[in-house]
């Protein structure tokens, strides 16, 4: 097992890691931008090295300043946590060559999932069923462009090969729209992400967002952990997740991550991963995956059991993992609210003190914050500060401890998003379960302030 092991992060995400490291008596060296100086959890580590300014780019995003913080601490390995360079395929490269492991898969499975086209050419050929469109890129003929889009019948979704996470997309209702479309999303795509291609699939109008989590080690052996239903978002940002997914039969989940688990053991995958998929009309359609720890991760643990963070590092270090699909059991319901300093109504960030901050607690609540009284929020990062993860025997248990949670969290000297959740919470769909990735935004034009 590692002796000490970097954290390429900050923020909730450092201290969870941080956390897991603790656990495992490894020592955790944390990096941290002059905006984070103050952290508790920087107060806290093992070690702490500066990495630069406050600027993402010339901190968190700053590969040469973090590998050489690895050298000068002697740590053995880097967890990327979530956002900054935890997809970079590149950086796991750079991690690697200078001699640490990279806590995560390889850079080959990073890069494969990176290009939503070849990560799509892997999905299909490893037998997990994806949305009908174009078998790989777009072509450049018009004609043919058009032929595949009447084949697979409008409406249709232009995609971005280098985008994902709802970057780079725009969806097309008719012939006499499709061209434009094409080449404005090409032109988009060339400018955002240094790659023009594109790709074509069947637009679907009203699905959930329902995602796989998989564990797999260096022995070829992989297990998937039940799924979280995403599909309450905003702008592409998630709101709310929970598992298991409402109303979904049990069989469709075990036949969908028994796929997911065959497509880890065919690509080699190692370390933590999430299939995206949408789910429509009983049927599951991958999207995207995401080669990394995701923020929704708790649910997960509390609904199995299972320390992903933990696992994540001991199959890093080569361990097999510890359980076998078999011992995976799903029990009980878990539902996540993140807290983000941001006005709730309009949602423009809210960065700067907080005077006051009450965590909630009892059965069944855990926060996962790095947040504390007088904790002062930069303006340079996302506006999340924490996540409220509440579990029950039922889904409605787990409703009504987040309720009691939201009432109890006291946050003072910015804004935050807590109004919000409250309001959902109660709302009659949200607790009737199983609506689609359009729902939060149709009640958020409808809401009234
Ligand atoms: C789609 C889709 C409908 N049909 N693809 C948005 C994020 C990116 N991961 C994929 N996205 C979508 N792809 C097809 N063929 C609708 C979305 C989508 C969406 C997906 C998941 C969660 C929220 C969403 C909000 C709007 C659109």
């Amino acid at each position: 097992m590692f002796k000490k092991i970097l954290v390429a992060n900050r923020g909730e995400i450092a201290l969870r890691v941080q956390r897991a490291c603790r656990e495992l008596g490894i020592k955790a060296v944390m990096v941290y931008s002059e905006a984070d100086k103050d952290a508790k959890y920087i107060k806290l580590a093992d070690e702490a090295v500066c990495i630069g300014p406050a600027a993402s780019s010339q901190s968190y995003l700053n590969m040469p300043a973090i590998i050489s913080a690895a050298e000068v601490t002697d740590a053995e390995a880097i967890h990327p946590g979530y956002g900054f360079l935890s997809e970079n395929a590149d950086f796991a490269e750079r991690v690697e060559k200078s001699g640490f492991q990279f806590i995560g898969p390889s850079p080959e499975s990073i890069r494969i999932m990176g290009d939503k086209v070849s990560a799509k050419q892997a999905m299909i050929k490893a037998g997990v069923p994806c949305v009908p469109g174009s078998e790989g890129e777009l072509p450049d003929e018009p004609a043919a462009v058009k032929r595949i889009a009447k084949s697979i019948g409008y409406p249709v979704i232009i995609k971005a090969a280098g985008g994902g996470g709802g970057r780079g997309m725009r969806v097309v209702h008719t012939e006499a729209a499709l061209l434009h479309a094409v080449q404005t999303t090409k032109g988009e795509a060339a400018a955002a992400f240094n790659n023009p291609a594109v790709y074509m699939e069947k637009f679907l109008q009203n699905p959930r967002h329902i995602e796989i989590q998989i564990l797999a080690d260096k022995h070829r052996n992989a297990v998937y952990l039940g799924e979280r239903d995403c599909s309450m978002q905003r702008r592409h940002q998630k709101v709310i997740e929970e598992g298991p997914a409402p109303g979904i039969p049990r069989r469709l989940i075990e036949r969908i991550g028994e796929r997911c688990v065959a497509a880890c053991k065919k690509i080699g995958y190692r370390g933590a991963g999430t299939f995206e998929f949408l789910y429509e009309n009983g049927e599951f359609y991958f999207i995207e995956m995401n080669t990394r720890v995701q923020v929704e991760h708790p649910i997960t643990e509390w609904i199995t059991g299972i320390d992903i963070v933990r696992t994540q590092i001991m199959v890093a270090a080569g361990e097999k993992l510890p359980f076998t699909q078999r011992q995976i059991q799903i029990r009980g319901h878990a539902i996540e609210c993140r807290i983000n300093a941001e006005d709730p109504f309009k949602f423009t960030p809210s960065p700067g003190r907080i005077t006051y901050w009450h965590p909630p607690g009892g059965p069944g609540v855990r926060v996962d914050s790095h947040v504390y009284d007088n904790y002062f929020v930069p303006s340079n990062y996302d506006s999340m500060i924490g996540k409220i993860i509440t579990y029950g025997d039922t889904r409605q248990q787990a409703i009504a401890r987040m309720q009691t949670a939201l009432a109890e969290t006291v946050v003072e000297g910015i804004q935050c998003n807590i109004p919000l959740h409250r309001e959902l919470m109660v709302d009659a769909k949200f607790i009737e379960g199983g609506t689609s990735i359009h729902y939060l935004e149709k009640w958020l034009s409808e809401r009234r302030r």
